[in-house]
């Protein structure tokens, strides 16, 4: 069922035409070639470094159009949720959703050095140039500062529970979009938000766990 929605929604992105086209240089002699599928009428928020972003990613070889990633045949669906920028994700995805609007639509063609490399990884072979068609749902503002922290921790006892993430989030989507998702998607996000930080495993999160990449403001 769930292969059947991504192909079907590939359909639907191939069929919406590319509004335009630019690139983002990644590196000397290589980048992401960027294809905007789909612009939103109004964006309220662009994505940028460090930002917590939300968003599913189909991936596809550049070379016959197989398909050997949806992230929406993964971990029940759910968008995947990462900062961007800071090598959550493979470096093609961490250049290509820069500067991208919740509800935009891309299509990001990424050259091996970006992607797998010489090695390839399977089921993708070697120096393969990949394709991803990406759909961002919501981007949060510098999550990783104390700002953000301090706002996040209502009761300011200098760590974050389930709750308190959740209603972050939801006032996040509130603000951006007017209004909220439905719950069953927060149960998934703060699951994958937990999941990839707390280090102990006691369902908070602390300043130190949060702060993975040691900014210093915090
Ligand atoms: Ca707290
Ligand atoms: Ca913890």
């Amino acid at each position: 069922m769930t292969s059947v929605l991504c192909i079907y929604l590939f359909l639907v992105l191939h069929l919406q035409v590319a509004s335009r086209y630019f690139a983002v240089a990644a590196d000397v002699n290589d980048e992401v070639k960027v294809d905007v599928l789909f612009m939103p009428e109004n964006c309220s928020q662009k994505s940028g470094k460090g930002d917590l972003v939300n968003a599913h990613y189909d991936g596809y070889l550049a070379k016959d159009g197989s398909k050997f990633y949806c992230s929406r045949s993964v971990k029940d669906g759910h968008p995947q949720w990462f900062v961007l920028g800071i090598g959550q994700v493979l470096k093609g995805l961490d250049v290509g959703l820069m500067g991208m609007c919740p509800g935009e639509k891309r299509k990001l063609t990424v050259p091996p050095s970006l992607a797998f490399g010489a090695k390839g990884k399977a089921p993708v072979p070697p120096n393969a140039t990949v394709i991803f068609e990406v759909e961002l749902y919501s981007v949060s503002r510098g999550p990783r500062t104390l700002e953000a922290f301090k706002e996040m921790d209502q009761d300011q006892d200098d760590s974050l529970t389930e709750v308190e993430i959740r209603q972050y989030l939801k006032s996040q989507d509130l603000k951006n979009e007017g209004k909220t998702k439905e719950e069953t998607f927060y149960d998934g996000v703060v699951k994958d938000v937990l999941r990839r930080n707390d280090a102990d495993r006691d369902g908070t999160l602390s300043v130190k766990e949060y702060n993975v990449y040691g900014h210093d403001e915090l």
